[in-house]
């Protein structure tokens, strides 16, 4: 109760902001896109983490608007570096399972692409292979008018969840997202290199970008450079920073 009262003076008192973490490809050494984080710092409970509070704010009904202000944020965000001429990038957004279940999830992401004048292309939106999975018809619909706008679509923490392939064939995803636990001890455990290889396989023939999440260790990148998965997250590359030293991280790309 306590989070939750905090939680409703959140956006009216300017406690929330986002992170944002490149995506690299590793070959170039690129930045072909930042994911969005959200960060939440009041001055009673200190810094919030997104694992506690969104969970709060789906419970709550609070996402409507904070999910609102997210995506608003990350495009403004995005437009504002392509205006002080930044070469463009994705930015990802990550949708929660209340969000996405909602009806207004395609007249949300317009009217934000509206507001801030971003197009399209830029924005991609990370959900979870659940997600998908509860009501596949309502998520086909969903996703193909997403698709329709130009709106990227990501599997977050693929692999964890389970998606079987013909439904990844029949929704328009763009981007697989391997999860970091199979990234983690990717260099030591046969095991792990041996499904992201399959994933990587699977990438290819469907078609879909690829990217390793969690990656913090030379080793690790090597592993996935020698299974042809290039592009990756992680603190190997840079933690989730603020907006400005996105801005230096992307204008030295
Ligand atoms: O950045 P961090 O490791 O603290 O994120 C923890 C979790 O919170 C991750 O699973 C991440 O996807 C989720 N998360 C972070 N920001 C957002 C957000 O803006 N919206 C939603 N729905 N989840 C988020
Ligand atoms: O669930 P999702 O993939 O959206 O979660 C993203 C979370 O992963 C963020 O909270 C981010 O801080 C965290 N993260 C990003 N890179 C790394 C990494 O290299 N190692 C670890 N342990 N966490 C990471
Ligand atoms: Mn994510
Ligand atoms: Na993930």
């Amino acid at each position: 109760l306590l989070i939750e009262n905090h939680l409703r003076r959140a956006l009216s008192r300017n406690e929330l902001l986002l992170h944002y973490q490149p995506k690299v490809d590793s070959r170039s050494g690129r930045v072909l896109g930042v994911e969005a984080l959200a960060r939440w710092e009041n001055p009673e409970l200190g810094l919030v983490s997104p694992t506690r509070f969104i969970p709060v704010a789906e419970e709550t009904g609070l996402i409507e608007s904070i999910g609102d202000w997210i995506l608003r944020t990350a495009c403004a965000q995005n437009k504002q570096w392509q205006d002080e001429g930044i070469p463009p990038i994705v930015v990802a957004v990550n949708i929660s399972a209340t969000q996405f279940r909602r009806n207004d999830l395609v007249r949300t992401v317009c009217a934000a692409l509206e507001a801030t004048g971003l197009a399209p292309q830029w924005l991609e939106l990370e959900i979870t292979e659940s997600m998908l999975m509860q009501r596949p018809e309502h998520a086909e619909a969903i996703l193909r008018q997403l698709a329709a706008m130009g709106v990227g679509i990501a599997l977050d923490d693929f692999g964890t969840g389970y998606s079987s392939l013909a439904y990844l064939k029949r929704f328009p995803v763009r981007n697989l997202k391997i999860d970091r636990s199979f990234v983690q001890e990717i260099h030591t455990a046969p095991s792990d290199a041996a499904i992201v290889r399959a994933v990587v396989s699977l990438a290819k023939s469907m078609d879909l970008d690829l990217v390793a999440e969690g990656v913090e260790v030379r080793e690790q990148l090597d592993c996935l450079a020698s299974l042809d998965c290039h592009v990756y997250q992680g603190y190997y590359f840079s933690k989730p920073v603020p907006a400005a030293l996105c801005a230096s991280l992307l204008r030295q790309s």
